[in-house]
């Protein structure tokens, strides 16, 4: 038993040391389910597996984190309607939050301006942040914010938009809403499409078991599932004709709110003290976690696997065509450029391979041939490495290279140039 202690002792140094040296461990991992919990004000890690809990980021701007998102870094966003100002009924209450993955760390995204009860967010295709704004008493509204400035844009507002609660993109890329009190008759809600370019508001599915839906998500084939905390289920959409299909009711259910397909397509509900998991197709409901933490679980998110953020790339900067003799024994200057939302001086040089080819390294101290200078004269500092010709996996002809690499914080990048193989003379 000492023997173990020590043991675990030493590691704990070891990491410690690590820990020194700036290579920082991950508070999340892909696969992992994030809870926003509105009692405490807290964003608690569940473990899919052992439903241990942690909590990574409390209080701060924190108050009722509803709405969970990841950005391409793989920091936690979240939409709170009652953080930076509280609870209001008109413009400027509520803002959006980042939580730095390693750290645990909060930053405000945006606050105030047009937002009355921010609560649900997702990151469009494009990078822009998409949030749902229940307005309180007053109408809802759509709203696209910027990540790097903040700015706000309403897309969409009123209409049968009236206390708009959680949403998905569906695969054209529209915007899909469980509405909470619109759309339907009396003060019941439905299921609403946004089209994000023009805003017009479409019901795909009202009635049925519809009264005031909350969370939703949607599968690989764009089929939906909702939650009806009231009621007490977990409800399917078809997509093209807004059919309903009861999936799961009452068992371990109480107050079904956020919704989430995990990595094995089973869906995974937050539920008061509860984290849920939901077979779609037999309903079957297995608690993952409950207690601890978890006092009013709403908002919920599954940690993405590892994205691969495309970036810009320049071969043989100043050039063009990219000629290169494979014959020749020398080196491909190959430019990482930076962009607003990224520092490409952020590059581990280790891990840059471009078809196949690493980095050069020089001198007695094996130092990577990369300079940090503004290669495109944008006023962004870019990243200049010069792989080794000899290296090139690619045939003769014109084609395409690709250069992947990894940031120091294990961001995978991904860039692509034309390249025109000469013959060697
Ligand atoms: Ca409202
Ligand atoms: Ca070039
Ligand atoms: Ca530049």
């Amino acid at each position: 038993m000492k023997y173990v202690m020590r043991l675990s002792s030493l590691i704990f140094l070891v990491t410690g040391v690590l820990g020194f040296n700036n290579v920082q461990a991950n508070l999340i991992n892909p696969g992992d389910i994030v809870v926003g919990d509105i009692s405490t004000g807290s964003i608690i890690k569940v473990d899919p597996n052992s439903g241990a809990q942690s909590v990574i980021s409390s209080g701060g701007f924190l108050v009722s984190p509803t709405g969970i998102a990841f950005d391409v870094n793989g920091d936690i966003l979240v939409a709170d309607g009652e953080a930076f100002g509280g609870t209001c009924q008109t413009n400027g209450c509520g803002g959006v939050i980042r939580i730095d993955r390693t750290t645990g760390v909060q930053t405000e995204v945006t606050s105030g301006g047009v937002f009355i009860g921010p609560l649900a967010i997702h990151v469009a295709s494009d990078g822009d942040l998409i949030i749902v704004d229940d307005g309180g008493a007053q109408l809802g509204q759509v709203v696209r914010v910027d990540p790097v400035s903040g700015s706000q844009t309403v897309i969409s507002a009123a209409g049968v938009l009236v206390d708009p609660q959680g949403f998905v993109f569906n695969q054209q890329g529209n915007i899909v809403i469980a509405e909470g009190t619109g759309g339907g008759a009396g003060f019941n809600g439905s299921i609403v499409i946004v089209d994000p370019q023009t805003g017009a508001q479409t019901i795909l599915s009202v009635g049925g078991h519809i009264v005031s839906p909350l969370g939703i998500t949607i599968d690989s084939m764009d089929g939906l599932y909702f939650t009806e905390p009231g009621a007490i289920k977990i409800v399917y959409v078809d997509p093209l004709t807004g059919n309903q299909t009861l999936i799961s009711s009452g068992g371990f259910l109480i107050e079904p709110s956020g919704i989430e397909f995990d990595e094995n397509e089973q869906l995974v509900v937050s539920d008061r003290t509860q984290v849920i998991r939901i077979d779609p197709a037999s309903g079957t409901q297995t608690v993952v976690s409950m207690g601890g933490n978890l006092v009013r679980a709403a908002g919920i998110g599954i940690v993405p696997g590892s994205v691969v953020m495309e970036v810009v790339i320049d071969i043989k900067p100043g050039s063009d065509p990219n000629s290169i003799n494979l014959g020749s024994a020398g080196v491909i200057p190959v430019a990482i450029l930076s962009s607003w939302t990224f520092d490409a001086t952020t590059v581990d040089p280790e891990t840059v391979a471009l078809a196949g080819a690493s980095v050069k390294m020089v001198g007695k101290s094996d130092k990577f041939l990369c300079s940090e200078k503004d290669v495109n004269g944008d006023n962004l500092v870019d990243l200049l490495c010069k792989v080794q010709t000899a290296e090139f996996m690619i045939e003769t002809g014109d084609s395409m290279a690709v250069l992947e690499a990894q940031t120091w914080d294990g961001v995978s990048i991904r860039g692509e140039d034309t390249i025109r193989i000469v013959p060697d003379r």
